[in-house]
């Protein structure tokens, strides 16, 4: 009988130690335990959509790349990556259809900044967090978690102080735009404005939408319009400068005739430079995979991340272009 009732005490003993360690919420009452489950995820749970916004460029190139290598790297479960052949109308049903598919994350480099706001509530309702990268969007932040990718502003205001190096007395020059409305091409053209000297004239700004393709008539327009006046272009990326470069070869310019600035750091950027083309090269670094797939685990299990991340980047020029070319992975 004693036996009985000490076995009666040690368990109500033990019960009443479960319950004080039962985690409580600030009002008092008991919390569902799901704090375990959501601080668990890995790798291998994890169904990434990586809604990529075109192939325009060797940057874009390198980037899908990354993305595609890493999430074989990390050994994530799905990676579901589309081509929107930049149309943002492309990209926002790639949005819509991951959203369907309830995919865990969606890390989107958004075409141009604008038109997000419906798209990106219909994935915030669901519960699929949001990382925006590379690009920027101008929806309001709440409606994603993260963005990561580069300051394109600065990047603008590093080509102004090598074109303001350049062209120390001054002098007119032209501009090939990126795509008109995106937050590459905006951001670099703010910010070389708000860094160039007053003495350098701008004397016209096109599109050529980072392609190749699209920078040779709007280089050959600039030479027939403006002919001997031009010393310089500032041409927001790589693949757009290899578009100038062969048109203006084929009006029988050398290199240095007309000094350029450019943007990204390609391997083409690089020997653009080595032959005397590009006089400098801001950095632009397409090699977001692994940040991409550690923050969306993050997000994942609910841990805090910072609003904005950065990437570290620098200024690249044709006095250390052939000692590096080789060692560049894009
Ligand atoms: O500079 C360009 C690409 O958004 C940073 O897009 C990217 C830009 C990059 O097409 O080459």
């Amino acid at each position: 009988m004693i036996r009985l009732k000490k076995i009666i005490l040690l368990m109500a003993i033990g019960v009443l130690l479960l319950a004080a360690c039962t985690p409580t919420t600030e009002a008092g009452e008991k919390e569902e335990s799901t704090e375990a489950e959501e601080g668990s995820y890995t790798y291998a749970d994890m169904v990434l959509c990586y809604p990529q916004l075109g192939a325009e460029s060797d940057w874009r190139t390198a980037n899908s790349a990354s993305i595609k290598q890493e999430a074989d790297n990390y050994g994530i479960k799905q990676l579901i990556f589309s081509d929107a052949q930049q149309k943002q109308e492309n990209q926002i049903s790639a949005v819509r259809s991951c959203i369907a598919q309830g995919v865990d994350v969606i890390a989107l480099p958004p075409v141009v900044e604008d038109g997000w706001d419906a798209v990106l509530t219909e994935a915030k309702d669901a519960g699929i967090p949001v990382i925006i990268v590379d690009r920027s969007v101008s929806a309001d932040p709440s409606l994603y978690d993260v963005h990561l990718g580069s300051d394109m502003y600065l990047e603008g205001q590093r080509a102004a102080e090598e074109m303001n190096r350049l062209l120390p007395d001054g002098g007119n020059i032209v501009e090939l735009f990126g795509t008109v409305g995106s937050g590459a091409a905006e951001g670099r053209a703010d910010g070389f404005r708000d860094v160039l000297n007053d003495n350098i004239t701008i004397l016209d700004s096109q599109t050529g939408n980072f392609t190749r393709a699209e920078a040779i008539p709007v280089t050959e327009a600039f030479l027939k319009k403006y002919s001997d006046e031009i010393d310089g272009m500032f041409i927001h990326n790589d693949d757009m400068a290899i578009g100038a470069i062969e048109a203006l070869k084929a009006a029988g310019y050398n290199p240095g005739d007309i000094v350029i600035v450019s943007v990204d750091g390609t391997r083409g950027g690089f020997q653009a430079m080595i032959d005397g083309w590009i006089q400098a090269d801001v950095e632009c670094n397409p090699l977001l995979g692994p940040q991409v797939i550690e923050i969306a685990l993050a997000l994942m299990n609910g841990e805090d991340v910072e609003a904005e991340i950065l990437t570290n980047e620098t200024v690249y020029y044709p006095e250390e272009a052939a000692e590096l070319i080789d060692s560049r992975q894009y």
